[in-house]
């Protein structure tokens, strides 16, 4: 196909799209490879998810000693972080010192979309077209615009009428927001709704929350790191991320090796007590290693659960109101500080919109079926088009003319999550099909980055110009990940590892639920395989270049 070769501005190795942990890394990597190579970022700054995502509460739910890079011995010796569960600022500085460690800015472009991106298989490269007007050639290109960071749109009637302050967690500003004295509404109670919640009402006069689907959410314990415990980390700290890596969640705790109803009830009580008292995303999942695939033993951390809400909740019907009923964890599990507590301040309302829907958004709030609530500010924490949101949002054209967005059409399709066949050269991190969002990302995200690095170093050291999985492959993938879902609780929620949040989205169910140790080693013996289910070629230019 005839890419406008002539408008070409600028002749690079690589793209990569993205300045978050993922696109800092792959620059990294790259550059070791001795790879010319530009980020393209929409932020004005690094980040990615943490650089949009300034909401007040904002923090991770994995142990940040985990939540970190582990390649540089550098970086693990000159970071330190300050709590158990870092917020998003410290996050972000974190990234910030990542950068100026490796001196990365050099080579991103803020404020600058990737608007499309075509392949050109007479050259074997690909073609990137920016906001900024960039036509950048280059051989190969790396998504690195993660899996949560194409926002929703409210799709609610009237949303585009309110005249007050309107607000998305997932845009907040830089400057942060003051609600002191004002009458607060927030739409939405996953993670993000979750964690600013408690913080939004120790400022609102008030704060209506709009709950459509309870969640069920675990007690951070989150608390200051003492020195003494991050020096004994960081002192065994390579065995402990290589048991992150062949963990099933990226992360160095061991799941349970015993069945719900092996043990007594006074013994399954006690470790859910236990798991609830330790806190964080696997308080209750790893009590008992049935938790994700038996519906009975799923439904015994249930009750749990909400009995801890009932017991928090001092009023019966806001305490059911928040009480979840799908199988706990098949929505992602939130984790939060002073969430069900917050029910008990008088200037806080639960809306229970299964009893009492949304009407529409009004010039000066929300209507529902029951009431008119004037708010000054509203909140959407409605989430995301997740996992693929973000790489269909660019005209992403392949080979014979073919894009993404229709080949997804009924869902994505990918081989291991790292390529999509019909689009050689152009590199997923952590995509449909990969364990990405069940896992601990940053573990996930070095292991994709560093096996796309060894990839393309395979690819020019011996001159091949083109890599590719074979359809065969994806669809042997595709299928794979499908039953090993099918043999969950996961695909009975409606959730947005489906799809489900999204109007028209195909519901199909993204991640890898086998593990990230597994699925290591399954990229593992791919690679020792000769990049087994990929076709790796050289292409007439190359050819014609040698020939000249
Ligand atoms: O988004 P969500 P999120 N009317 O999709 C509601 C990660 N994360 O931004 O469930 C009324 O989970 C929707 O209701 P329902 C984490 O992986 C991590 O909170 O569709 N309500 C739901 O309550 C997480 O899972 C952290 O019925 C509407 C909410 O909006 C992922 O990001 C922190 C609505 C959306 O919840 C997404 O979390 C934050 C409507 N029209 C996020 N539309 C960490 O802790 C949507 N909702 C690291």
């Amino acid at each position: 196909m005839n890419n406008g070769k002539n408008d070409v501005s600028e002749v690079l190795d690589a793209v990569i799209v993205g300045a978050g942990f993922s696109g800092l890394y792959m620059l990294i990597r790259l550059r070791e490879l001795g790879l010319k190579c530009a980020v393209i970022e929409k932020g004005g700054d690094v980040g990615g998810t943490w650089y949009w995502n300034r909401y007040p509460g904002a923090r991770c739910d994995i142990d940040s000693v985990d939540y970190c890079y582990s390649f540089s011995p550098k970086l693990l010796k000159e970071w330190r972080w300050t709590e158990r569960f870092a917020t998003q600022p410290e996050i972000l500085r974190y990234l910030e010192f990542v950068a100026k460690t490796f001196d990365l800015k050099r080579d991103i472009r803020f404020s600058s979309t990737v608007l499309s991106a075509e392949f050109d298989e007479n050259a074997d490269t690909w073609l990137v077209s920016t906001s900024y007007g960039e036509r950048i050639e280059a051989k190969y290109l790396v998504m690195a615009v993660g899996n949560l960071s194409e926002p929703k749109r409210p799709d609610i009637q009237g949303a585009d009428q309110f005249i007050g302050n309107e607000l998305h967690t997932s845009k907040w500003p830089k400057d942060g927001v003051d609600f002191t004295g004002c009458e607060v509404g927030i739409i939405g109670t996953g993670s993000s709704g979750i964690q600013a919640i408690p913080l939004i009402a120790n400022q609102a006069k008030h704060l209506y929350v709009f709950q459509r689907t309870p969640n069920y959410s675990m007690p951070a314990r989150n608390a200051p790191l003492e020195p003494n415990y991050i020096e004994e980390v960081l002192a065994d700290f390579e065995k402990r991320r290589e048991t992150s890596r062949r963990s099933d969640a990226g992360t160095p705790f061991p799941p349970s090796n015993k069945a719900t109803f092996e043990v007594s009830d006074e013994e399954r009580s006690a470790m859910f007590e236990a798991g609830w008292k330790r806190g964080g995303i696997n308080s209750l999942s790893y009590a008992f290693n049935d938790f994700f695939t038996d519906e009975i033993a799923n439904q015994e951390a249930q009750n749990f659960a909400r009995k801890k809400i009932q017991e928090i909740v001092h009023d019966p019907i806001t305490a059911k109101s928040l009480s979840p009923i799908h199988h706990i964890g098949t929505k992602r599990t939130c984790v939060d500080t002073n969430y069900f507590e917050t029910y008990n301040r008088e200037n806080v309302t639960l809306v229970d919109l299964r009893s009492d829907p949304i009407q529409e958004i009004t010039p000066h709030g929300v209507t529902t079926k029951s009431r008119n609530i004037k708010l000054d500010s509203l909140v959407y924490a409605v989430g995301f088009d997740a996992v693929t949101g973000a790489l269909n949002a660019i005209n992403i054209v392949g080979r014979g003319g073919q894009r993404l967005r229709d080949a997804w059409n009924d869902g994505p399709a990918t081989y291991l999550g790292l390529m999509v066949s019909g689009f050689p050269n152009m590199f997923l991190v952590t995509g449909p099909g990969s364990p990405g969002v069940l896992s601990n990302m940053v573990v996930s995200i070095e292991q994709h980055i560093d096996w796309i690095a060894g990839a393309i170093e395979h690819l020019n050291s011996r001159s091949f110009t083109r890599i590719e999985a074979s359809s065969d492959a994806q669809d042997q993938w595709v299928a794979h990940v499908n039953e090993l879902a099918e043999g969950t609780l996961y695909p009975q929620a409606t959730s947005w590892y489906l799809g489900s949040n999204i109007t028209g989205k195909a519901r199909v169910f993204m991640p890898y639920v086998n593990g990230c140790g597994n699925y290591r080693s399954e990229c593992e013996a791919v690679v020792r395989d000769g990049y087994r289910g990929f076709q790796l070629t050289t292409g007439s230019f190359i050819q014609q270049r040698e020939d000249a």
